[in-house]
C-alpha cells in the first residue's frame, strides 16, 4: 500500500453553498482532482490525522466511486478511523445520529440532497463537524480557504475497499468500520417516540403510505413503519434506493412527489401520506387530499409536544428559519417559549441547539428536526406526526384545522423561478436593493409596506454575522414577502418568493392559499419586476 503526493492545482470555485459544495455529477466525474482537491481541504481544515470520521450517502450516481476516493485518501492522510454506512449508504440525519454516539470528529455525506441525481444530474459533498451538524460558516469558508491554495493531496494506492459487509478492517494505522446504515438511527426513534400506541394505531388499520422516492430512507422507512411498527407491508413505496433514483426527482414537495399526490388525492387514499427527499433529511406530510404545509407542519409539532413521549417534559425554545412563516412564532407565543430567527440552512440551527436554547426548529423546505441531532430529520417528523395521531385519534386534516382556528391561519406559498440567468436573477435582486429605502410607506391597493430590510443575522450564541440572507418586504396588515436566491441549485439561478398573510378568522381559514394570497402575489411581481428581469410569467415550482 503506497501513498502518494499527488500534484493538483486549486479551483477557484469549490464554496460551499447552503448545504455543502454541489455541482453537476459530471464536474466531479469529469474534472481531474475535483473531487480530491475538496476533500484534501477538508482534511487539511480538520486536521484529520488520528481524527475518526462517518462516512456515507445518499446512494446516488458517483456515490460508490467518490467513496473509494475519500476512503483511500483518509487511509493516506492517516486518519484513525472511519464508520461507513453498509454499501456506502448513510442518510444524512443517520450520518448525524452516528456522530453523536460515537463522538467522532465529524462526518463527510455524499448527497447533492433535493437535487436529481444521476449522471446528468447533481452530485454533492457536506462536511459535518463534531456536534453532528453542517459546518458552520467558520468552517466552510475555512474549507474554501484551504481549497485555493491546494498544491497537492494525498492518497493511497489499493484496490477497492470492500463496504458491502458490516465489520472492521485496518488499512495500515486506519480502521475502517463498515456499519448496519439503520440500527442506531431506528432504535433513537423508538427512544423518542411512543411506538405502542403508534402501533396500535397501525393494528385498527390506519394507512400509511410512504413513499422513499427510490432514495436513500427505503431501508430506514421499511425498518422502522413496516417491520418495528407493523405497518402493513407495502407501506413503503419505492423503497430500494437506486443510483438515479428510478428516474424520480428526489424533492417531496407537491410538484415532484406526483405519484403520492395523485394516490393521496385520489378516492380511498390512505389516511397519510409522507415521503423524503434523496438523503432522507426533508418531509412532506399529507392527508387524504389534503396537504400540510411545512410551516404549519413545525407549528403543529411544537404545539402537541406534550402527547410525545420524548419531549413531553417540555421545549426549551424553539426556532425557524426567516422564510419559514410565523406559524410557530404564534404557539411560542402562546406557550411561553423563547424564538428565534435564522437564516436558511440548517448550519444556522446548530449553535441555538448546542447551547440548549432550543429544542425544535424548521425551515419551510420540508424540513424540522430536534435537538435529537443537528440535522433536520424526515423520518423524525413522519413519526411525529404518527405519534399525535395516535394519541388524539383525529385526522391531518383535523389537526390542521383546529390548529389553526386556535392560533389562526398562516396562508402562506413559495414559489421559486428555477433555472433562470444568473445575471438576472442578480439583476433583480440588486434592484431590490437600491430601492430598499423608497419600499416603506408605498401604498398598494388597501395595503402599505411599513418596512423593508436585507436580512442580516449575528448569531446569538456564537456572535458570527451573516449578511446578504434575502429581501424582507413588511406589510402594514403583517403580510410579508421575501425574495432571495437559492444557494442549492448548480445550473443558473432560482429566485425564491416567500408569501405570507395572517387570517385569524375561522370563517375566512379554509381557501386555497394561492387565491387567498393572490394579491400579495401579484404585488411580490410588481415590486420586483419579475417578469421583465426573468422573462417568466409564470414560477416553475409552486409549494
Ligand atoms: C434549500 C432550502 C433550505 C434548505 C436547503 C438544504 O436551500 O431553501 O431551507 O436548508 O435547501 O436542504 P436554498 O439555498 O436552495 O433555498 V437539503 O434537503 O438540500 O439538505
Ligand atoms: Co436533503
Amino acid at each position: 500500500m503506497e501513498i502518494k503526493l499527488v500534484p493538483t492545482t486549486a479551483f477557484e470555485d469549490q464554496k460551499p453553498g447552503t448545504s455543502g459544495l454541489r455541482k453537476k455529477t459530471k464536474v466531479f466525474m469529469e474534472t481531474p482532482n475535483y473531487l480530491e482537491n475538496f476533500v484534501q481541504a477538508i482534511f487539511n481544515t480538520i486536521d484529520v490525522k488520528d481524527k475518526t470520521l462517518v462516512l456515507g450517502g445518499d446512494g446516488r450516481f458517483y456515490n460508490k466511486e467518490a467513496l473509494q476516493v475519500i476512503l483511500k485518501m483518509a487511509i493516506a492522510n492517516e486518519a484513525r478511523e472511519v464508520k461507513v454506512g453498509r454499501d456506502g449508504l448513510f442518510s444524512t440525519p443517520a450520518v448525524s445520529v452516528e456522530i453523536r454516539k460515537y463522538q467522532t470528529d465529524g462526518g463527510i455525506i455524499l448527497s447533492a440532497s433535493h437535487n436529481p441525481g444521476g449522471i446528468e444530474g447533481d452530485f454533492g459533498i457536506k462536511f459535518n463537524t463534531a456536534n453532528g451538524g453542517p459546518a458552520p460558516e467558520s468552517v466552510t469558508n475555512a474549507i474554501f480557504e484551504q481549497s485555493k491554495k491546494l498544491t497537492f493531496y494525498k492518497i493511497t494506492d489499493m484496490p477497492d475497499i470492500d463496504v458491502s459487509r458490516e465489520g472492521v478492517q485496518f488499512f495500515g494505522d486506519t480502521k475502517v468500520t463498515v456499519m448496519n446504515p439503520v440500527t442506531d438511527y431506528a432504535d433513537l426513534m423508538e427512544n423518542l417516540f411512543d411506538f405502542e400506541a403508534i402501533r396500535s394505531l397501525f393494528q385498527k388499520g390506519f394507512r400509511l403510505r410512504y413513499d422513499a422516492l427510490n432514495a436513500v430512507t427505503g431501508p430506514y422507512a421499511q425498518e422502522i413503519f413496516e417491520e418495528r411498527l407493523g405497518a402493513f407491508a407495502g407501506t413503503v413505496v419505492h423503497g430500494v434506493p437506486k443510483e438515479d433514483f428510478g428516474g424520480l426527482h428526489p424533492d417531496p414537495n407537491l410538484t415532484y412527489a406526483k405519484e403520492l399526490v395523485e394516490t393521496m388525492y385520489a378516492p380511498d387514499a390512505p389516511d397519510m401520506g409522507a415521503a423524503s427527499d434523496g438523503d432522507g433529511d426533508r418531509n412532506m406530510v399529507l392527508g387524504p387530499s389534503f396537504f400540510v404545509n411545512p410551516s404549519d407542519s413545525i407549528a403543529i409539532l411544537a404545539a402537541n409536544y406534550e402527547l410525545v413521549k420524548g419531549y413531553a417534559q417540555g421545549l426549551s425554545g424553539v426556532a425557524r428559519s426567516m422564510a419559514t412563516s410565523r406559524a410557530l412564532d404564534k404557539v411560542a407565543d402562546q406557550k411561553g417559549l423563547a424564538h428565534y430567527e435564522t437564516p436558511t440552512g440548517w448550519k444556522f440551527f446548530g449553535s441555538l441547539l448546542d447551547a440548549g436554547k432550543i429544542t425544535l426548529c424548521g425551515e419551510e423546505s420540508f424540513g424540522a428536526g430536534s435537538s435529537h441531532i443537528r440535522e433536520k430529520d424526515g423520518l423524525w417528523s413522519i413519526l411525529y406526526w404518527l405519534n399525535i395521531l395516535a394519541k388524539t385519534g383525529l385526522s391531518i386534516k383535523e389537526i390542521v384545522q383546529q390548529h389553526w382556528q386556535t392560533y389562526g391561519r398562516h396562508f402562506y406559498t413559495r414559489h421559486d423561478y428555477e433555472g433562470i440567468e444568473v445575471e438576472r436573477a442578480k439583476g433583480l435582486m440588486d434592484n431590490l436593493k437600491r430601492r430598499l429605502a423608497s419600499l416603506p410607506g408605498m401604498r398598494l391597493k388597501e395595503n402599505e409596506i411599513t418596512w423593508a430590510d436585507d436580512f442580516a443575522y449575528t448569531d446569538p450564541v456564537t456572535h458570527e454575522m451573516t449578511l446578504d440572507q434575502g429581501i424582507r418586504v413588511l406589510f402594514k396588515d403583517g403580510s410579508r414577502i421575501i425574495y432571495r436566491l437559492s444557494g442549492t441549485g448548480t445550473q443558473g439561478a432560482t429566485l425564491r418568493v416567500y408569501l405570507e398573510k395572517y387570517e385569524p378568522d375561522a370563517s375566512k381559514q379554509n381557501q386555497d392559499p394561492q387565491k387567498a394570497l393572490a394579491d400579495l402575489i401579484k404585488i411580490a411581481g410588481d415590486i420586483a419586476g419579475i417578469a421583465a428581469f426573468t422573462g417568466r410569467t409564470a414560477p416553475t415550482v409552486i409549494t
